[in-house]
């Protein structure tokens, strides 16, 4: 039948055949949105060839002490971190703001926000204008170079599913970037969101050695001060010496809509 109609002279026909024929390979076109069923989604009839999404971390905070994620298998949420929460917040809020680095957590195969196949990518980029007061607004643009394929899809990423826009993931990296600090953590990285068109809120941690910790760090006074606490409450024996030798993190983030500049 489609055959039929690509020979036939009507022109309108054949432009109903063009229309109906997906040949959009991957919706990754920056004049599409994150919403299902925009107008720029003629090509999104494949399973798994949904709208990409790429939201960059713009508030981020320690989380409250029963929120985070459980790593010890005990079945209680760790969140060591908590203990320090008034020392380094206001550290991370200050990084945030000049950090020329971003992290960027990208939704890919959104066919709607209850989706059993989505894919939930991690990774940095460059904030070009090296000013993160404006990360939020929108229609920032972050170069994401060698972190992502050329279909602008992030390396790192897992297969999942949304239920009303929610997941939970542990992405394959230990690289977890929270203003300028570089945390190499001991897990990998945990994320428990929920995604909407006008962004991301949601947990983001794991655990990490007390050296790394301490590396993560600057070795300036107040900073000092904040490794000292949070040594104190290490929580976790990675080594299973009987001793702990690190520390469970967990942050509430809130991440906007950005766009990947072209490779
Ligand atoms: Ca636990
Ligand atoms: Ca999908
Ligand atoms: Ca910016
Ligand atoms: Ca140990």
């Amino acid at each position: 039948m489609l055959v039929a109609l690509w020979h036939a002279e009507d022109s309108a026909m054949s432009l109903y055949f063009l229309l109906a024929c997906p040949v959009v390979p991957e919706d990754v076109d920056s004049s599409d949105t994150s919403s299902p069923g925009d107008t720029a989604d003629s090509g999104d009839t494949a399973t798994d060839d949904g709208d990409v999404a790429n939201d960059v971390l713009v508030e981020v905070a320690v989380a409250d002490r029963s929120e985070g994620f459980d790593l010890d298998g005990d079945g209680r949420v760790d969140n060591a971190l908590w203990y320090t929460k008034n020392l380094v917040d206001p550290l991370i809020e200050e990084r945030l703001l000049y950090a020329s680095n971003v992290a960027v957590l990208q939704l890919s195969g959104i066919d709607g926000w209850t989706d059993d196949a989505v894919r939930v990518g991690l990774f940095n980029a460059v904030d070009a204008d090296g000013d993160g007061a404006d990360n939020a607004s929108g229609d920032e643009v972050v170069e994401a170079g060698a972190a992502v394929d050329g279909d602008g899809l992030a390396l790192v990423g897992v297969p999942t599913g949304l239920v009303g826009g929610a997941y939970e993931v542990e992405l394959g990296t230990n690289e977890l970037l929270i203003g300028t600090f570089e945390f190499e953590l001991a897990t990998g990285v945990f994320v428990s969101a929920v995604a909407t068109p006008d962004g991301q809120s949601g947990l983001i941690g794991g655990a990490i050695s007390t050296e790394a910790f301490e590396a993560a760090l600057d070795a300036t006074e107040a900073d000092g001060e904040v490794i000292e606490a949070a040594l104190n409450h290490a929580d976790l024996d990675l080594d299973g010496n009987g001793e702990n030798d690190a520390l469970s993190m967990a942050f509430e983030f809130s991440a906007a809509p950005v766009l990947l500049s072209s490779p």
